[in-house]
């Protein structure tokens, strides 16, 4: 299977939920919490002995991320801090072993299925529990003379790593995305045994998608084979879009938080509005990419309200506007001044972000345009020349369209132009 073959369903889909639930919801100081506080294992043990998320429902996280508009999620299998939501047979160190008692993937796995999204595994490479993993990089260890002093045997702990994998792509039926995070420095590429890796998991789930943080580099011409399907770009939409070296428009993904943290975060109430999440979305259609939009539940299991609210918001607008993300990407035509342009086909979506007064200016659209509608509710258009049309932008090759005074959606206001071909 090829990577075009690979990913035709997830950029056709272009908007996704990002899940960051762990121990690390308990503290509520974000999912780096062992790291920046420097947290002996020990130390962490308190977490996953109360780790009891009554109300984890995730019937209902299913349900608000479809009804935001969302196609598919991804959840932390195991973040950085080595804790297992799965029932791994290789570690103790997971959710069946606190007062949680069971594998809360396979109820993750089973309720976004039955909601018809497609289903993700984020998985850490990076390890701040296993033995084996040694205290580079941001591991909470780092600076513990004792714990440096210690032998590691790394190939142990890539044994244990392939074996999780195996594991998770193994026992949940069919698996959309495999979400690595993420190499550094000189642990990066066959540090992990990466083709070995990739070989075993494209043996089990050739359809698999998978990220670009095993290393490598997939803007080559010819990538590595674990340089992945598509390319992450974090807490940042890149400005010009993601091309490779030959000028290739290849796919990506940026993955986003709602607020200031990926982890719960009990007083991080820096939360982005609605407008601004859709604004984001349009954003990365409009440049061939993706939308992970990501949510902390909390110790109990619950989406925070703020992120619930936002949520429902942005599915107000998807319900409407769905058409212009959906299967859409890089138009055929410069960005226009007053907003943006997603492409589906001969469907151009005219996004009408900050136009000022007057009519909209389609530059270069007379007499192209056959038919012209409010997406949100089908109303029609009219393309027109206005009398004053000689004094702005070039009439020979322009059309107008007039729309009221207050736009209709102040998130984004959608305009179908339906292209003569
Ligand atoms: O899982 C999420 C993050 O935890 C993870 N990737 C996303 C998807 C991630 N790990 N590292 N990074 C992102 C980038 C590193 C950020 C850092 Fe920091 C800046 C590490 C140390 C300084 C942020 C701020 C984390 C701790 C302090």
């Amino acid at each position: 299977m090829t990577r075009e073959e690979r990913t035709r369903w997830f950029l056709h889909d272009r908007f996704g939920m990002f899940i960051h639930w762990g121990l690390y919801a308990i503290p509520a100081r974000g999912e780096w919490v062992k790291s920046n506080e420097r947290i002996t294992t020990e130390a962490y043990q308190p977490y996953f002995e109360e780790f009891n998320p009554i109300r984890y429902n995730p019937r209902e996280w299913a349900k608000a991320a479809k009804e935001a508009g969302m196609k598919y999620a991804v959840l932390t299998t195991k973040h950085h801090d080595g804790f297992c939501l799965f029932d791994s047979k290789l570690t103790a160190y997971k959710a069946t072993n606190t007062p949680a008692g069971r594998d809360l993937v396979r109820e993750y796995v089973d309720a976004f299925r039955a909601e018809g999204l497609a289903v993700g595994f984020y998985y850490s490479i990076i390890d701040w529990h296993h033995p084996d993993y040694p205290a580079v990089g941001n591991h909470p260890m780092r600076e513990n003379e004792e714990y440096l002093a210690k032998p590691v045997n790394f190939d142990n702990y890539l044994d244990y790593m392939h074996g999780q994998v195996r594991e998770l792509l193994t026992d949940y039926g069919k698996i959309d995305i495999m979400w690595f995070d993420y190499s550094f420095d000189d642990m990066t590429g066959e540090k992990w045994r990466a083709t070995e890796l990739i070989n075993m998991m494209r043996g089990i789930q050739p359809h698999i998608v998978i990220d670009n943080r095993l290393g490598g580099n997939i803007k080559k011409r010819e990538p590595e084979v674990y340089a992945g399907d598509f390319y992450s770009p974090e807490q940042i939409i890149p400005p010009g879009g993601i091309v490779n070296e030959a000028g290739e428009q290849i796919p990506w993904e940026a993955c986003i938080t709602l607020n200031g943290h990926w982890g719960y975060h009990a007083t991080d109430k820096e939360y982005k509005s609605p407008k601004q999440v859709v604004r984001a979305l349009v954003e990365c259609v409009s440049k061939n990419g993706n939308l992970l939009l990501n949510v902390g539940p909390d110790a109990k299991g619950e989406i925070p309200r703020e992120s619930l609210d936002i949520l429902a918001e942005v599915g107000k607008w998807m319900r409407r506007n769905g058409d212009s993300v959906y299967g859409c990407g890089l138009a055929d035509r410069p960005k226009p001044e007053w907003g943006r342009y997603t492409q589906n086909g001969s469907k151009l979506y005219a996004h009408i972000l900050d136009r000022g007064i007057g009519p909209v200016y389609f530059q270069g659209l007379k007499g192209k345009v056959r038919k012209a509608r409010l997406l949100a509710d089908g109303a029609e258009l009219k393309v027109e020349v206005p009398w004053m049309a000689g004094h702005y932008g070039d009439t020979a090759t322009g059309a107008f369209i007039s729309l009221p005074i207050t736009l209709p959606d102040d998130a984004d206001t959608v305009i179908e132009l339906e292209l003569e071909v």
